[in-house]
């Protein structure tokens, strides 16, 4: 029999176990250096394919943007800020996981019917929030793949957002102009009938449906290269769909649908913080602005669907002030990857460009290994706790991961993501040393103001698309601080930097580990 005593000693015990569990907050890791924890709501908005010049407080004069304008002025904006790839799902990839997309070979654009591309044991940004007491949410774009290979759109379809870290997930599979054209809200197709059951195939099409090769007289937007398949809302996509057609999107209603999602899943009430990943459509092709915003600029529909997500934005923004979240909630703003004119579609974005530079002064675009490519806005903004500020300093979406793990109290180490909330809260201008950025399989490697881009095969320019990719026969060695355009090579006049670079980024790299795949658009 145990004495007295010793019973004192085993119940002391438990209670001090018990402090010592909850004052850790389970499994976390907490910093030892950091400031108490904080737990604002996050939320990121993220659209596709916005360029660097794209925005008013970036230099467009022919955009009106004045709400996206109004965070970056009362926020930091960044002009040194990278998506970490130059296309759409190896960004998102990183994004969410704090991993360069080049580490995963899947990591590419990827059909509607590809499976997850993350796997359910990674880390990611909305799981590591988890931990930390957050709800999570994607509303918009996912594009990150569903399922195990084969899909039956008819049933629950899993694992996805949900089984990555989100709470809740109402998303489009792909893009706006890949099939399945319909909205997916926590694995299931919405508004879909049983008795027109969907059909997605990026092989072949189903018997009797029309596409947008073989029956143009239908089509209501005319495609320029690819694009020719299944024909929805008069538009013709990528991939092909039979069924489904209760489920079916409104192009023309996109946004306003995905806005008022993200608005109702701001104001249901709840008693923690949450994490809305709002992952916007524009100015993604197809283009199609809303009525009430058709002619909004000179540029036709992409400049018009730019102020269409400027507009969102504001109500979103204006949302969380009327609920009183504003004072309370990190905003983070940037673009998966860099802008592209003709992406597809005869929609006028090439011919009534005009003067407007949606790059900026950046050399490139979507696709390119060239700065336009990776180089997008980038604005971080918290109301009251932000110092309005213009920063140099580098940063990348994949430092998401470590940083919002500071923000709120533990530590994500042992992924590409390097810890900048200073940085990012505007409390530092010591950004990213160096970055590796990819665009369509191939690397670059900036270090400082410097930027290697190795010798690629392939096209000089993409004749569909019209950007220099950033392939060529020889490296290509720039310096950014005095050449922000990269119009000239210095691999010869400074070679000893040229080694310098190819040295460090090969450690990173691994050497020799280089595609050189060309794109293939057709
Ligand atoms: C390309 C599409 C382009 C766009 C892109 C993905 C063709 C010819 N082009 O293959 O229109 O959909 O994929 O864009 O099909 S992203 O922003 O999602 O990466
Ligand atoms: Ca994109």
């Amino acid at each position: 029999m145990k004495s007295n005593t010793g019973r004192i000693q085993q119940i002391f015990y438990f209670f001090y176990l018990i402090t010592c569990i909850v004052s850790c907050g389970g499994p976390a890791k907490e910093k030892a250096s950091s400031p108490a924890p904080q737990q604002p709501n996050i939320v990121i908005i993220y659209l596709d394919d916005l360029g660097y010049g794209d925005l008013g407080v970036y230099g467009s004069k022919a955009i009106p943007t004045p709400n996206i304008d109004a965070l970056a002025k009362g926020g930091v904006r960044f002009t040194n800020g990278y998506a970490s790839s130059a296309t759409c799902s190896p960004s998102r990839y990183a994004l969410l996981t704090g991993s360069y997309p080049w580490r995963n070979k899947n990591a590419k654009i990827l059909p509607g019917t590809a499976p997850l591309l993350i796997d359910t044991a990674q880390k990611t940004v909305p799981k590591m929030l988890k931990g930390q007491g957050y709800e999570t949410a994607i509303v918009g774009k996912w594009h990150l793949g569903l399922g195990n290979g084969a899909v039956d759109w008819n049933k629950k379809i899993s694992p996805g957002p949900n089984e990555v870290g989100f709470d809740y997930s109402y998303i489009m599979a792909a893009t706006q102009d890949r099939v399945p054209t319909v909205y997916i809200e926590d694995g299931m197709v919405v508004s879909l009938d049983p008795n027109d059951p969907i059909g997605v195939n990026y092989k072949e099409n189903f018997d009797g449906e029309p596409t947008g090769k073989e029956n143009p007289e239908l089509l209501t937007m005319k495609w320029h290269h690819g694009h020719n398949n299944s024909i929805v809302n008069g538009i013709p996509r990528i991939g092909y769909m039979k069924g489904g057609e209760s489920a079916k999107w409104s192009d023309v209603d996109m946004a306003d649908h995905f806005l008022a999602t993200a608005q109702a899943y701001v104001k249901s009430k709840r008693d923690k913080p949450f994490f809305l990943y709002y992952a916007m459509q524009q100015p993604h092709v197809p283009r199609t602005p809303h009525p009430r915003f058709v002619g909004a600029t000179e540029l036709g529909p992409r400049g018009d669907v730019i102020v269409e997500a400027d507009w969102c934005v504001g109500q979103f923004v204006k949302t969380l002030e009327e609920e009183g979240l504003l004072e309370n909630t990190l905003i983070v703003l940037s673009s998966d990857n860099g802008p592209v004119l003709n992406d597809g579609y005869y929609d006028d974005a090439d011919t009534k460009n005009g003067e407007h530079k949606a790059a900026g002064a950046l050399r490139g675009g979507k696709y390119s290994l060239f700065e336009a490519g990776t180089r997008v806005p980038f604005i971080t903004y918290w109301k009251g706790r932000i110092q309005p500020q213009v920063s140099d300093a580098m940063v990348c979406q994949l430092d998401l991961m470590a940083s919002l793990a500071a923000l709120t109290g533990t530590v994500e180490d042992g992924t590409d993501s390097q810890e900048l909330l200073d940085v990012l809260l505007g409390n530092s201008d010591q950004g990213r040393k160096d970055l590796v950025l990819e665009a369509t399989g191939r690397t670059a490697y900036r270090s400082g103001d410097w930027v290697l881009i190795p010798a690629y095969k392939g096209a000089a320019v993409n004749k569909f698309v019209q950007i220099e990719l950033g392939n060529a026969p020889e490296p290509m060695l720039f310096n950014l601080k005095d050449d922000p355009s990269q119009q000239n090579n210095l691999t010869a006049a400074h070679p000893e930097k040229f080694k310098e670079m190819l040295v460090k980024y090969e450690v990173i790299r691994g050497a020799g580990n280089f595609e050189t795949k060309p794109l293939e658009l057709k």
